[in-house]
């Protein structure tokens, strides 16, 4: 959870415990910070206007403290470890401990004061992407400030004139730095806690890194061809599932910080876009989708009625970003006879498994030898078996009954009886009272009365 201590013992990444103390003694609030990968229970306001937390998934939520009615919190760029997934830890840069950095929160007509202390070995800046703020708070380096050297602190501090989901970076070095993993989310919540509300609201960044496999840090030059295909600098089958109490109102807020777009398709539902980081889409103004398109440096809410029950897939619908630590330069082998090419590699290593004659799936089942710090390009486990999947992807949870503070995996879906596809073995099965059968397949018709339908008895 929290940790609230100093930085004192955090060990080699920052530059130093002295440089904290000295800055402490000058009034800076603390800079907590995180030392967890995993999803974080949401902070619920104490004091101010109510409202729904979001929850920022594998994150956090920075606290802050109010100083005579100003809302001040205290950003640490910093180098950082971040366990992209169990086996899989990348050098990124990022705030307070963790790539992203925290969630902020706040409430429309907040006035917030943002310490910005730089402990990265170049300067930087933070941009408050979408923000309506005076244009020399917008943290483009050069332009509207002078970058923040290393080791020094800056000062952001404005007024929040709109309510909404916004992003925060660096505006200098921005290449490097946003290759880095230097990126978070900035949610400023309705003044009327009516507005807009629901019951559940997550929130998470795409965001994508070239890191060859037994190697730790991204290569920051690449351009296209990454290999993984984040969510929070978090990958399949590490990404946290997205937990919902059956009927709750929900809202996924997906920011694209990537240099490609990602249509973020969810299983189960229909639903509609509700926001932007341009502000609210009006009611009139929706339409229909099951699929999203979030656009390179743009973000997307959108809500559903969680009424179907069930263990839905949410995942990028580009197919090789549901991948992880993917290789492209593999020529496909479908069809190819490799018997006897295969005795013959053998002679020379006789670990050799010829791949992809049949298609890729067998990679996900097979346990080959990896190197240190990478994960099998297709992974994870479901009740029925391989799921055979990576990077963008995970599983939108809803249940009966879940406390409105619980967002604990509950486990795999029990489907009802009769409600799972089945392999067909001749004979459809005999027809059952339960409701759940009416799904499965349907019984033999019943012989057509011989009364005739002309809609007038
Ligand atoms: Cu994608």
């Amino acid at each position: 959870m929290m940790n609230r201590r100093q930085l004192l013992g955090a060990g080699a990444t920052v530059v130093g415990a002295a440089a904290w103390t000295k800055t402490s003694a000058m009034g800076l609030p603390d800079a907590p910070i995180m030392e967890s990968a995993s999803t974080q229970s949401p902070l619920v306001p104490t004091s101010g206007p109510d409202y729904q937390p979001v929850v920022t998934l594998n994150g956090w939520t920075l606290p802050h403290k109010m100083n005579n009615g100003v809302k001040e919190f205290h950003l640490v760029a910093e180098p950082v470890e971040r366990e992209m997934a169990d086996g899989m830890t990348a050098y990124l840069w990022g705030y307070n401990g963790q790539s992203p950095g925290p969630t902020i929160e706040a409430v429309e007509g907040d006035r917030v004061r943002i310490f910005v202390t730089n402990k990265l070995p170049e300067h930087t800046t933070i941009h408050w992407h979408g923000m309506i703020l005076p244009c020399g708070m917008d943290g483009v380096a050069g332009l509207t400030q002078p970058a923040i050297p290393a080791g020094k602190t800056f000062v952001y501090e404005f007024d929040l004139v709109k309510s909404g989901t916004f992003m925060y970076h660096p505006h200098g070095d921005e290449m490097v730095q946003m290759a880095m993993g230097m990126m978070g989310f900035f949610v400023i919540h309705p003044k009327d806690p009516q507005f807009m509300r629901v019951d559940r609201d997550f929130v998470f960044l795409l965001n994508a890194y070239d890191i060859d496999p037994g190697s730790y840090l991204p290569r920051v030059m690449e351009m296209t061809d990454f290999n993984m295909w984040c969510w929070n600098s978090r990958i399949f089958p590490d990404i946290d599932p997205l937990v919902v109490s059956r009927n709750d109102r929900v809202r996924v807020r997906v920011g694209n910080l990537t240099m490609t777009n990602h249509p973020i398709h969810m299983h189960g539902y229909d639903f509609e876009v509700t926001c932007t980081d341009g502000g609210w889409v009006k009611p009139e103004a929706r339409w229909p989708e099951v699929s999203i398109d979030i656009p390179v440096g743009a973000m997307r809410a959108y809500e559903f009625n969680a009424v179907h029950e069930g263990d839905w897939a949410i995942h990028c619908h580009k197919s090789h970003h549901t991948m992880n630590a993917m290789g492209h330069d593999v020529p496909t082998f479908i069809g190819a006879e490799k018997s006897r090419v295969t005795s013959m590699i053998r002679r020379l290593q006789p670990d050799y498994m010829p791949m992809g004659t049949r298609g890729m799936a067998d990679m996900a089942e097979m346990s080959m030898p990896l190197p240190d710090n990478t994960i099998p390009m297709m992974t994870g486990w479901g009740q029925f078996g391989a799921i055979e999947m990576g990077g963008m992807f995970s599983v939108v949870k809803v249940r009966e009954g879940i406390a409105s503070d619980d967002y604990s995996d509950p486990g795999d879906y029990e489907h009802p009886p009769g409600t799972v596809a089945y392999e067909w073995t001749g004979d459809l099965p005999a027809a059952s009272s339960t409701t759940g059968a009416k799904t499965q397949a349907p019984a033999k018709p019943a012989p057509e009365p011989a009364a005739g339908h002309g809609g007038h008895d």
